[in-house]
């Protein structure tokens, strides 16, 4: 379009007969841009170099056609490229591309065609040498949904078009595959429970194939496209497996779970799991493996080594032996609920292609500047001599807005280097993970997740690339991108790019500073509930989010009870991320207005970002309003002074002002703001069965807690400081347990351990009717805690938790690293500081939900404690009861329930 006035050339391309498919595939690239630029380009396969004139000779530096016209052009070539590197040398009119391996030269392919798209006319003179500083720079694609399969369970998904029917859409495939290449991204990582099943036959067991035949030829027809296609693009097909889980045909034939969290391994499953990856890697030679040693596995240890080297390994090396194959793929395990660097240690010598991926901030975006505990692990991995992978997982906190914050992610990927000493990228989807290929908003047809959020996948693949770029450069680049993407002048685009770097960093402070979790337990963008700000405790508090994943600072609690005692602060409060998000907002919205006049062709695009900046402005506010009352609430907890309450009236409601704007902004607009759409998900409500998924059905709740809080402060003023009205107590259900137990009752004395005197010295009235069963606190050090009985009618286990995170003590159901966790419905807190014992940690109460039947609870090793049965559909309120050694603790969560 922009080519008026430039001459028309003819280029002839040379290169070596017999090319590889990469280095064709880049010279394709190249001849696209020339006639795009109105050049006319030949391709001539040459052995001998004898160009005189605008020539482009591609090939590998190894090549004698490379080497001839090196010396017949009398080129200085000084040094070889690395690893996926490449030079390009311009000498009157000629020009070379070369690198050691395909990748580079490929590469260097679509930087001459780069060049000649931003240019629009072929460089008079050029001379580039790169390579990438991230070797291993991918993407992923969830073979997952966001509900689970009737009949099963988490990451149960088998391969078929009704469930993916867009796995099997080669054109898609290929304009997926084409953007990555482009991204020069040389990774694709397909995420899914148990693979196998779906895509390979064992002799020994050809019951275990969970797909129907005509299913399983398509499987592998188009896995061996997938697979063809991405290597001609530099890219390592990775599939992704979880452990031990098998298929469900296999599970039914020997009466035994697909997955269970407490199995031990055992042989026949470690031989089918062996002979299905040794099937797959002969079947599939360049495909890699990345799996998970854990989730459906008993705890880190030796049983997760003795899997990774006596199952995993062997499997893979007997699939390359079986086909005759000398490269071995890349393996790379997870740091995800094992103990990596341990696990690591034992497989090394087994296996020359190792790697380790760790999340970079748990599941959503919080800082560039990670630190503590868990930065501490990525350098330990980074140091083992393996490649230490960055996973850039779920982004909990973005969906379902766009996020494109450049410096931001450029910051990220300086951290990986410089914090983490990590060598390489892995990056989810901005959003809609679950949901893939398909976006969140409410568009007719869908969008592409691709097309949407492209300026995600190319900016994070831009710096793993290279992170070390000028600002100011930067923003001329991307400002650019913009501008061709949306058929717009630079100047607006550099506002929208502005906007996105305002509004990218609101997400992240929000949740490293009000969060319970950077797990998808959390929906940030929904919102949270006053309670899960004053008291985040009782929602199962993920610390590492404040001691890793966040700068120093304080918490709402932490920096109300230091305002009381007049000490000083440390580090980022939430006072400043209140002003801070605010600010953002105000500057994002103010950004994107200002390019608004500019934008005439694609306008509904533009329109799109326009709203997610209104968006994320209303979601800044509205946080910003809540978290202020919450600070006045937190207050009331020192002073007793009831104006603290009522100085938090007014914030609160603004609050839900903004989240009434927010709802209004998104109802038409998004199908959803989370695309796991599971019981695990918990904060702000619990979003079984696809409910509490847009914010319309969260504001009518949010106006309860106004109502309720308003109501609070009149009784308690009408009363004199009389709270919370008195609980009911629960009733035991029936229950034969087929083991013999001693019991104890819920008094003051009662002592519920075997062989340890301790007693019960306070206990919330709700468990006055139970009886404890004893248990053996030494015996549960050593083993798993064990009760089998039979209920005719439903019953609730309730389970005491002790709230100390010492390895003597089972630890609460964590979501953050076990899926299942919730699978009898016990991953919340029902009473909170419910139960004082002598001498011992505060207690949380959990329940287990079993139906009737003979039932078995499996309990890890560790101190905890049985609590007693009632009925299945008995009603608990949830609160904190604050019982703890220390005294009563005085609660202020209940004023908003
Ligand atoms: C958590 C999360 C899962 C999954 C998992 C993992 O359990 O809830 O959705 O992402 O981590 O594999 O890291």
């Amino acid at each position: 379009s922009t080519n008026a006035g430039v001459e028309r050339q003819d280029y002839t391309i040379y290169a070596q007969e017999g090319q590889s498919k990469r280095i064709l595939y880049g010279i394709s690239k190249l001849q696209a841009s020339l006639s795009n630029t109105n050049n006319n380009s030949k391709l001539v396969y040459q052995y001998q170099s004898v160009p005189t004139t605008n020539a482009i000779i591609v090939g590998l530096i190894s090549e004698p056609l490379i080497q001839s016209a090196i010396t017949k052009l009398q080129l200085p070539i000084d040094s070889i490229p690395g690893k996926e590197g490449f030079i390009i040398r311009s000498v009157n009119n000629n020009i070379i591309i070369t690198g050691s391996d395909a990748s580079g030269v490929m590469y260097g392919c679509f930087e001459l065609a780069d060049s000649i798209k931003l240019n629009g006319k072929v460089p008079a003179s050029i001379h580039i040498k790169d390579k990438p500083q991230m070797v291993m720079r991918g993407v992923c694609v969830g073979l997952q949904k966001p509900y689970y399969l009737p009949g099963r369970t988490v990451y149960e998904y088998p391969y078929t078009e009704q469930t993916f029917p867009w796995f099997y859409n080669k054109k898609l495939w290929i304009k997926y595959l084409d953007s990555l290449a482009e991204y020069r991204i040389n990774s694709l990582y397909l995420w899914n429970g148990h693979p196998f099943a779906s895509l390979v036959k064992l002799k020994e067991y050809p019951f275990a194939v969970e797909v129907d035949d005509a299913t399983f030829k398509k499987n592998e027809d188009i896995y061996r496209f997938l697979t063809k296609e991405a290597d001609k693009r530099g890219i390592w097909i990775i599939q992704m497996f979880y452990n031990i889980i098998v298929s469900k045909p296999f599970a039914e034939h020997y009466g035994i779970k697909t997955q269970d969290r407490e199995r031990h391994i055992v042989p026949l499953i470690a031989d089918y799991t062996r002979k299905s990856i040794a099937a797959f890697i002969a079947k599939y030679p360049n495909v890699g493996l990345l799996f998970t040693l854990g989730e459906a596995m008993e705890g880190a240890g030796q049983e997760d080594i003795d899997w990774f080297t006596k199952t995993i390994i062997p499997g893979v090396k007997d699939g390359l032996r079986a086909a005759n194959i000398k490269t071995e793929p890349p393996i790379i395990l997870r740091a995800h609920d094992t103990d990596a660097p341990d696990d690591i240690k034992a497989a090394k010598g087994l296996y020359s292609n190792l790697y380790t991926m760790a999340k970079f901030n748990g599941e959503a975006l919080t800082t560039y500047e990670p630190r503590g505990s868990w930065a501490e692990l990525h350098r330990t991995l980074s140091r083992l001599g393996s490649v230490q992978i960055e996973n850039v997982h779920i982004l909990a906190n973005l969906e379902p807005f766009r996020y494109a914050a450049d410096d931001f992610i450029q910051k990220c990927v300086q951290g990986m280097h410089k914090i983490y000493e990590a060598n390489g990228v892995h990056v989810y989807p901005q959003a809609s993970y679950w949901d893939w290929p398909y976006a969140a908003d409410s568009t007719e047809p869908l969008l592409l997740q691709i097309d949407r959020d492209w300026l995600w996948y190319k900016e994070w693949a831009r710096y793993s690339w290279n992170c070390n770029r000028n600002r100011e450069g930067e923003v001329k680049y991307w400002s650019h991108q913009i501008a061709l993407r949306l058929g717009c002048d630079d100047a607006p685009a550099t506002d929208i790019l502005m906007a996105y770097e305002k509004a990218g960093e609101i997400a992240p402070k929000l949740l490293r500073r009000f969060g319970i979790t950077d797990g998808n337990r959390q929906t940030l963008t929904l919102g949270m509930r006053m309670a899960q700000l004053v008291n985040p405790e009782r929602f199962n508090l993920f610390t590492l989010l404040y001691t890793s994943e966040s700068p120093e600072g304080e918490t709402l609690s932490e920096y109300a009870q230091k305002e009381w005692n007049h000490q000083p602060h440390v580090g980022e409060t939430p006072v400043d991320i209140i002003n801070q998000v605010k600010a953002e907002g105000d500057s994002a919205v103010a950004a994107v207005e200002k390019a608004a006049p500019y934008i005439v062709v694609d306008k509904e695009e533009f329109n799109r970002i326009k709203n997610d900046m209104y968006c994320y402005r209303a979601l800044a506010y509205h946080y910003a309003y809540k978290a202020e009352a919450a600070l006045h609430v937190l207050r009331y907890k020192y002073s007793d002074d009831i104006k603290d309450l009522d100085s938090a009236l007014l914030p609160l409601q603004k609050s839900v002002e903004w989240y009434t704007t927010l709802t209004r902004l998104t109802d038409s607009t998004y199908r959803y703001a989370n695309s796991m759409q599971t019981a695990q998900r918990k904060i702000p409500f619990r979003g079984v069965n696809a409910t509490y998924k847009k914010w319309s059905e969260i504001l009518p709740e949010f106006k309860k807690e106004v109502a309720a809080f308003q109501y609070h402060i009149d009784s308690m003023k009408a009363n004199a400081g009389k709270g919370n009205t008195a609980l009911e107590p629960l009733q035991p259900a029936k229950v034969t347990i087929n083991s013999n137990v001693q019991y104890y009752p819920f008094t003051a004395g009662a002592k519920p351990f075997l062989h340890a005197a301790n007693t019960i010295s306070d206990v919330v009235p709700e468990l006055q009717h139970l009886k404890g069963i004893v248990v053996d606190t030494l015996a549960q050090q050593q083993q798993e805690t064990l009760l089998q009985f039979k209920n005719e009618e439903p019953v609730k286990l309730l389970v005491g938790y002790f709230v100390s995170k010492d390895s003597s003590y089972l630890q609460e159901p964590q979501l953050e690293t076990n899926a299942t966790a919730n699978d009898r419905g016990q991953g919340e807190v029902i009473i909170g500081n419910a139960l004082v014992i002598k001498q011992m940690p505060p207690v949380n109460i959990h329940t287990y939900l079993f139906e009737r039947g003979n039932n078995k609870l499996v309990l890890p090793k560790g101190k905890v404690l049985l609590l007693g049965f009632i009925k299945g559909d008995e009603p608990i309120k949830t609160y904190d009861a604050g019982l703890t050694p220390g005294g009563k603790v005085k609660q202020v969560d209940w004023l908003f329930e």
